[in-house]
């Protein structure tokens, strides 16, 4: 009897329904969808092998041992806010209009920002792709829930355990949030783990195409927690200001950032060497607890925001190899954006990853 890998979900997400984004000026849908998360279930369950689960409710004061309360605060009530003001209606969304940039207050001292919180996200959030709907402040919380509770599994003995988050979270950092992301997953798994006394040092391993811009900076100066991160090259790509191969972490930190930035078009076997380099390097940090994955499917050679070229028996191929490893596995989901192809690249990536528990 092949083992049954637990799949935490909620249908909280489907709250968060952004209208659009701006990319380069131009108004698009949302590529952060609701059916993202849809589609996923519904391949993992008709797969097989997987047990559904809900997620149970955690507070805030995980999120709050990473994220500033300040920014917490922006995302929790700005929607409110904006609604008490008469500035917004359920068939709009809140994107920031001016951003706090630091040479913003460059030479000089500026007073208080607004007390009203849709009034200052553009101190909080650092793009225009990640707007606050109404339910985007539960959805958020929600999924760190689901990362949570996912973790818990994992700590339960679970091999590996799958939580379905939506929002994504990797590029949300201690202060600010951005790239489709409120709350980094991740990142509050990582120092929950840590803070339950569940592990001293833990790794986190980001396969989405896009770099973890808000993890990296999280953990920068962190001597008990590794980042090792493979992505398009910011020189191309989106976030475009992190992600270069010569950031690598300070202070206790230092060397324990790692990034990989990828050339467009890259196939499995120049990925696989990436990988490979970095599962070394996670093999000798020697943590002690889980290993969390950041999963993104954007690396997929259709993706309609990437420019990779992996395909979806690759995920199998790196879920085997990130499987090999023999931790304990807590996989997060980020981003990928090809609705169909999503559900198949998820099975082939936790088949693969589950593969080790088989015997033999
Ligand atoms: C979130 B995750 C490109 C704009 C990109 C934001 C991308 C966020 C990705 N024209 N906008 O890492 O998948
Ligand atoms: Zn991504």
């Amino acid at each position: 009897m092949p083992h049954v890998t637990p799949v935490i979900r909620s249908d909280a997400h489907l709250a968060h329904a952004g209208l659009v984004e701006l990319a380069s000026g131009v108004e698009i849908p949302c590529w952060e969808s609701p059916e993202r998360a849809v589609v996923i279930e519904a391949a993992l369950r008709a797969e097989g092998g997987f047990a559904f689960e809900e997620p149970s409710e955690h507070g805030a004061e995980a999120i709050l041992r990473v994220h500033d309360a300040d920014m917490v605060d922006v995302v929790e009530n700005a929607w409110t806010d904006a609604a008490a003001a008469g500035a917004v209606d359920g068939a709009r969304s809140l994107i920031a209009d001016t951003f706090l940039l630091g040479p913003y207050t460059e030479r000089m001292q500026v007073g208080d920002p607004p007390t009203a919180r849709h009034l200052r996200l553009g101190a909080r959030c650092f793009d225009t792709a990640t707007p606050i709907v109404a339910g985007t402040a539960g959805a958020a919380r929600v999924a760190v829930d689901v990362a949570l509770s996912t973790a818990e599994r994992a700590l339960a003995g679970e091999p590996l355990a799958y939580g379905l988050c939506r929002p994504p979270g990797h590029h949300a950092a201690g202060a600010m949030f951005g790239g489709y992301c409120y709350f980094n997953n991740a990142a509050i798994v990582a120092q929950w783990l840590i803070d339950q006394g569940a592990a001293r040092r833990i790794a986190i391993v980001d396969i989405d195409y896009h770099h973890g811009n808000g993890t990296q900076q999280i953990f920068w100066e962190r001597g008990d927690v590794l980042y090792v991160s493979l992505h398009a090259d910011p020189m191309r790509a989106y976030p475009y200001f992190s992600g270069n191969a010569s950031e690598t972490g300070s202070g206790d930190g230092a060397g324990l950032t790692r990034n990989w930035p990828l050339p467009a078009r890259t196939v499995f076997d120049e990925y696989a060497t990436a990988l490979s380099e970095a599962l070394d390097l996670v093999a000798a940090f020697d943590a002690d607890g889980p290993i969390v994955v950041s999963a993104g499917f954007d690396t997929f050679e259709r993706d309609p925001i990437g420019d990779l070229a992996l395909r979806t028996p690759d995920y199998a191929r790196i879920g085997e190899m990130i499987g090999a490893l023999g931790a304990r596995l807590i996989v997060l989901q980020e981003g990928g954006y090809a609705l169909d192809a999503l559900g198949a690249n998820a099975v082939a990536l936790l088949n693969g990853l589950r593969q080790s528990d088989e015997p033999g």
